[in-house]
C-alpha cells in the first residue's frame, strides 16, 4: 500500500525550487470552486529539469508555462502529485482546477463549514487546493483574489493587508489581498460568508496602528468580547515580554463550527473552532472563559514563533508548538494565579502526555518517523514541547533567556529553521552549553528520578538515580540532563535553602552542609523537570501544612491521597493521617481557586499510570468510598464552605468570584459522594438559580449521576433552553456520554440520532463518542459493548473525516498494559478496525502502533 509509507527526518533534502510569488484566484460558487494559481519560480538545483509538486484530488483544468498552454505529454499526473517536465531555469507556471470545497468532509483544504467558505491547510492542506511545492520551507510571496455571489458572501477575507474590492455585473464581487510576508503553503487562508463581525483596534508600542476583527455568525457578535478583549491583552504582552510586535494593518479572525482542532495561526487570517471564541456568562463556563484566553494568545504568538519563524519540516514541529505552548503558559500565568496555573499545566501533561508517553505511541517532541504527520499534532510535541522549553528557560535565568530569544528572533527572522538553530540561540546567547541537554529532543518516554536521603554529623546528602525507559523499539536511551529546584526546610517549618540542581548522570549525590537536623526535602519545586519522582520518605502532611512552594503542597497533597487510595485498594484500610490532612485544607484561609484545587483527589488516569497491569474496577470504587468517608466526616464544614462561597447571582469573571466557584463547586462534588436528599437539593437549586453556567453544568452532572428523575428533569430542562446553540449542547452530550449510570451506552446510541448531532461536526463527535470513550467506567466494561462501539465508529468516522477517527483511536492507546480480560476483548476490536481494506494511513498508523 502506496499511502502506508513511512517517512523519514533523515531522507530530508532541501527544495530544488524557489516559488518567488503565488498569485492565487479563487472562483466560489455553490457546486464547485475554480483556483487559479500563477507562480513565478526558479530553479535552486541546476540540475533538475522536472518540477514536482504535491497535488490531492484535484481536477486539472489547463496548465501555461510562461504563457504557453502545455499538452498532456509535457506533464505527468500521478496519485498525489503532479509533475511538469522540462521547466527551464526560471519560468511563470500558471494552473487552473477545480474543487469541490462543499464535499469535502475532512475539513484539510477548502471546505464549508455550514454556509462559510474556510481553510484548513496545516499541515498539508494546500495541496488539496492547487499543485504546489506543499512543504514549510518553500516560502513565497502571495497576493489572493477571492470572487463570490455578493449577497450571500459579502465578506471575502484572505492573508495580509486588502488591496482592492470590485463589483461585478452579475452580482458577483471580489476582493484581492497581499501579504508582504513571505510565507509557506500551510499558513495561507481563506475565508467568504455572511458574518456578523466584532470590531476593534490596537496601537503597537511603536505607533502603527492595527485593525482588528472577530468574525462569527449573525447573531453571535456579543459572544466575542471576551475574546477581543485577550487579542489586546496578548498584542501588548508580547511587546513587553518578548519585544514582539504586530507587522500588518489588519488582524482577523473568524470562529466557525466546524473544524478539526482548536484553532490555527494563518497569517493575519486566524482561524478558530467557534468553541475558542464565543462566550458570555450564561452559555461558558468559567474554564471556557480562560481557555478562550489561552488560543487566542496561543494563536496570536505563532506571529512570531511560527509565521515570522518558521519549521524547516514537519518533523520540526515542536519548534513552533512547544515554544508557544509554553509562551502561552507564560501569558495565562502572568494574567491570572500563577499557582494555579502551573498545576493545571502539569496535571494537562500527566493525564495526557504522560500517558501517551508510556504507549506504543510514544516519540520524541522531534520524532524521526511518520505515516501521517496529522497524527503528530499530539501532547508531546506541544505539552512536552512546553516543558523542554520552560527548562530552557530555567538554565538560563529571565535575563539570558531574554537576550537568547531576541537573538533567536534577530538571526532566523523570514526563515524556515530546525530546533538545532533555537538551541543555538538559547546557548550562544547564554553562554551555557547545552549539548547534553539535547537529549529531551531526540528520547521518548518520561524518566524516573529516585531519590535517597542521609544525614549523619550536620551533613545532609541526597542521592539521585535516573531510571530512563527503554524506547518504543526496545533501544536504550540516555540520562537526561535538567534543572532539579529543591527547597530544604527545618524541623520548624522554616525554609532553608532553595536551590536549582543540575542533575546530568544516572547516579549522582548533592551534599549540604552545616545543618542541625535532618531537614524536608521538598522537590521538584513548580515541577521544574518533567520527571516522576520516587521517594520512600513520607512527610506529606509536613509539606502540605510548611511548604512555601505551592506546587509541592499541591503535589503532596496529591501524593498522599494517591497512596491512600492505593492502601485502600490493597487492604481496604482508610489511612486516618490522610482524613485530617484533608480536614486541614479545608480550613486553611488561601486563595480559593487553589484550596479547591488541593481538595481534589487524584485522577483515574494518575492511579491507573502506577498500576503495573491496569485494572480500572478497584481505582473507581475506591475513589467513591474515600469521597463518601470525606464528605461524611467533613459534612458540616463542606457545607459551610458551600454556604458562603455560593453567590448565584453573580456572574462576574474576576478572580475572587472564580475562585468562589471553583471552591463550592468543588465541595458539592465531595458532598454529591452522599447522594442524599440534601445533596440532591442544593444541586437541583443551584440549577434553576445560578446565572452561569460553571454552576449549572456542575450541578447538571451530579444529578445526572446521582438521580435519575431529577437528572432528567434538569436535562429535559437544559435541551430545551440550549437546542439551537450547539457549542453550549457539546455540554449536554459530554455530560451524558461521561455519565457512571447504567444505561450510558444505550442513551449515547439513541442521542447520535438527534436532531442536535451531526457525525460531520467534530465538536459533537469529540462531545459524545470522543468522552464516552474516557468513560472508563463503561468503555472498558467486561462485556465489551464500549470497545466494540468505539471500534465500530472508528470505521464509519474514518470515511468521512480520518482526523477525526484517528484521534478517537487513542482512547485504545492503552491496551498493552491493561488486564488480560480487557486486553483480549480490546484486541479483537482493533483487529477488526486493521482489517477494513480502506482505513487511512491516519488510523492505520494508530493502531498498527498500539497493536505492534
Ligand atoms: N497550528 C495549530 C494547530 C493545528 C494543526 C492542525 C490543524 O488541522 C489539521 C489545525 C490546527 C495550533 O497550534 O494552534
Ligand atoms: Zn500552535
Amino acid at each position: 500500500m502506496s499511502q502506508m509509507k513511512t517517512i523519514y527526518l533523515k531522507d530530508y533534502k532541501k527544495p530544488e525550487f524557489k516559488i518567488n510569488s503565488c498569485e492565487l484566484h479563487f472562483d466560489l460558487f455553490e457546486e464547485f470552486t475554480t483556483v487559479i494559481n500563477i507562480m513565478s519560480i526558479n530553479k535552486l538545483e541546476k540540475s533538475e529539469n522536472d518540477i514536482r509538486l504535491d497535488a490531492m484530488d484535484l481536477e486539472l483544468i489547463e496548465i501555461y508555462l510562461n504563457d504557453l498552454k502545455l499538452n498532456d505529454t509535457r506533464y505527468i499526473i500521478g496519485e498525489d502529485s503532479l509533475t511538469i517536465l522540462n521547466v527551464p531555469e526560471s519560468f511563470s507556471l500558471k494552473i487552473k482546477n477545480k474543487i469541490y470545497p462543499q464535499n469535502n468532509t475532512e475539513l484539510e483544504g477548502l471546505y464549508k463549514s455550514g454556509s462559510i467558505f474556510c481553510t484548513q491547510n496545516e499541515p498539508e492542506g494546500f495541496r488539496r487546493i492547487t499543485p504546489y511545492l506543499d512543504r514549510p520551507d518553500v516560502m513565497s510571496v502571495f497576493t489572493t483574489t477571492v470572487i463570490a455571489q455578493k449577497d450571500k458572501y459579502p465578506i471575502l477575507l484572505s492573508n495580509g493587508n486588502k488591496q482592492n474590492c470590485h463589483d461585478f455585473m452579475n452580482g458577483r464581487h471580489g476582493t484581492t489581498w497581499h501579504d508582504p510576508h513571505p510565507k509557506p503553503s500551510y499558513l495561507f487562508a481563506l475565508v467568504a460568508g455572511d458574518l456578523g463581525c466584532v470590531n476593534d483596534e490596537y496601537t503597537t508600542a511603536s505607533g502603527e496602528h492595527v485593525e482588528l476583527n472577530i468574525y462569527c455568525d449573525k447573531g453571535n457578535e456579543s459572544q466575542c468580547s471576551h475574546a477581543m478583549k485577550s487579542l489586546k491583552e496578548s498584542m501588548a504582552w508580547d511587546e513587553e515580554k518578548y519585544g514582539r510586535e504586530y507587522d500588518l494593518e489588519i488582524y482577523n479572525i473568524v470562529a466557525v463550527d466546524s473544524f478539526n482542532m482548536g484553532a490555527m495561526e494563518n497569517k493575519g487570517l486566524n482561524i478558530f473552532n467557534s468553541h475558542y471564541v464565543l462566550a458570555d456568562e450564561d452559555r461558558a463556563t468559567d474554564a471556557n472563559f480562560m481557555g478562550i484566553q489561552s488560543v487566542i494568545a496561543h494563536e496570536y504568538f505563532h506571529n512570531w514563533t511560527g509565521n515570522r519563524i518558521t519549521c524547516r519540516d514537519w518533523f520540526q514541529l515542536t519548534l513552533k508548538e512547544g515554544l508557544t505552548v509554553f509562551r502561552d503558559q507564560s501569558f495565562s500565568a502572568d494574567l491570572n494565579s500563577r499557582e494555579v496555573q502551573r498545576i493545571e499545566d502539569v496535571k494537562g501533561l500527566r493525564d495526557r502526555q504522560f500517558v501517551e508517553d508510556a504507549s506504543p505511541t510514544a516519540h520524541p517532541i522531534q520524532p524521526n518517523s511518520y505515516m501521517s504527520i496529522n497524527n503528530f499534532y499530539t501532547s508531546t510535541v506541544y505539552e512536552k514541547g512546553a516543558e523542554i522549553i520552560r527548562m530552557i528557560h530555567t538554565l538560563l535565568g529571565e535575563e539570558n533567556y531574554r537576550k537568547a530569544t531576541d537573538l533567536y528572533f534577530d538571526t532566523f527572522d523570514g526563515q524556515a529553521v530546525r530546533t538545532d538553530d533555537f538551541l543555538w540561540a538559547m546557548s550562544k546567547a547564554s553562554r551555557i552549553d547545552l549539548t547534553e541537554f539535547e537529549t529531551w529532543y531526540h528520547q521518548s518516554g518520561t524518566p524516573t528520578l529516585k531519590v535517597e536521603e542521609s544525614f549523619h554529623n550536620g551533613i545532609y546528602k541526597l542521592t539521585l538515580t535516573q531510571r530512563v525507559p527503554n524506547a518504543v523499539d526496545g533501544s536504550v536511551q540516555k540520562p537526561y540532563y535538567f534543572p532539579l529546584k529543591i527547597g530544604l526546610i527545618g524541623l520548624t517549618g522554616k525554609e532553608i535553602l532553595e536551590r536549582v540542581l543540575i542533575v546530568s548522570k544516572e547516579k549522582e549525590e548533592f551534599v549540604f552542609e552545616g545543618l542541625n537536623s535532618k531537614p524536608y526535602l521538598s522537590i521538584n519545586r513548580d515541577f521544574s523537570a518533567p520527571v516522576k519522582i520516587q521517594q520512600s520518605t513520607k512527610e506529606y502532611a509536613f509539606l502540605m501544612k510548611h511548604d512555601k512552594n505551592s506546587f509541592v503542597r499541591y503535589e503532596s497533597a496529591q501524593s498522599f491521597a494517591t497512596e491512600t487510595l492505593e492502601e485502600m485498594m490493597e487492604s481496604g484500610n482508610i489511612d486516618e493521617e490522610f482524613l485530617e490532612a484533608y480536614g486541614y485544607i479545608l480550613n486553611l484561609d488561601i486563595e480559593l481557586s487553589y484550596k479547591a484545587l488541593l481538595l481534589e483527589l487524584p485522577s483515574v488516569s494518575t492511579l491507573m499510570q502506577r498500576q503495573d497491569v491496569v485494572d480500572f474496577v478497584p481505582i473507581y470504587l475506591a475513589k467513591d468510598r474515600l469521597e463518601r468517608e470525606l464528605a461524611a466526616l467533613y459534612k458540616d464544614k463542606l457545607q459551610e464552605l458551600y454556604k458562603q462561597n455560593h453567590k448565584p447571582k453573580n456572574k462576574k469573571l474576576d478572580a475572587i468570584s472564580m475562585g468562589q466557584r471553583a471552591i463550592k463547586n468543588r465541595v458539592l462534588r465531595i458532598l454529591s459522594a452522599l447522594e442524599n436528599r440534601e445533596v440532591i437539593d442544593m444541586a437541583r437549586e443551584q440549577y434553576k438559580e445560578s446565572l452561569t453556567m460553571t454552576d449549572r453544568v456542575v450541578a447538571l452532572d451530579i444529578l445526572e449521576n446521582i438521580t435519575s428523575e431529577e437528572g432528567e428533569v434538569a436535562l429535559n430542562d437544559f435541551y430545551n433552553r440550549y437546542k439551537d446553540d450547539t457549542l453550549v449542547m457539546n455540554k449536554y452530550f459530554a455530560i451524558l456520554a461521561a455519565s457512571h449510570r447504567n444505561g450510558t451506552l444505550e442513551r449515547v446510541i439513541v442521542l447520535e440520532n438527534d436532531e442536535v448531532y451531526d457525525e460531520k461536526v467534530p465538536n459533537l463527535v469529540r462531545s459524545l463518542i470522543g468522552v464516552f470513550a474516557r468513560n472508563y467506567k463503561h468503555f472498558h466494561a467486561i462485556d465489551g459493548r464500549g470497545y466494540s462501539f468505539v471500534a465500530h465508529k472508528i470505521i464509519e468516522i474514518d470515511k468521512i473525516n480520518p482526523q477525526m477517527a484517528s484521534g478517537l483511536a487513542s482512547a485504545f492507546k492503552i491496551y498493552e498494559r491493561l488486564n488480560n480480560e480487557n486486553k483480549e476483548l480490546m484486541k479483537k476490536e482493533l483487529d477488526r478496525v486493521l482489517a477494513v481494506p480502506s482505513l487511512s494511513k491516519n488510523v492505520y498508523e494508530i493502531i498498527s502502533k498500539i497493536l505492534k
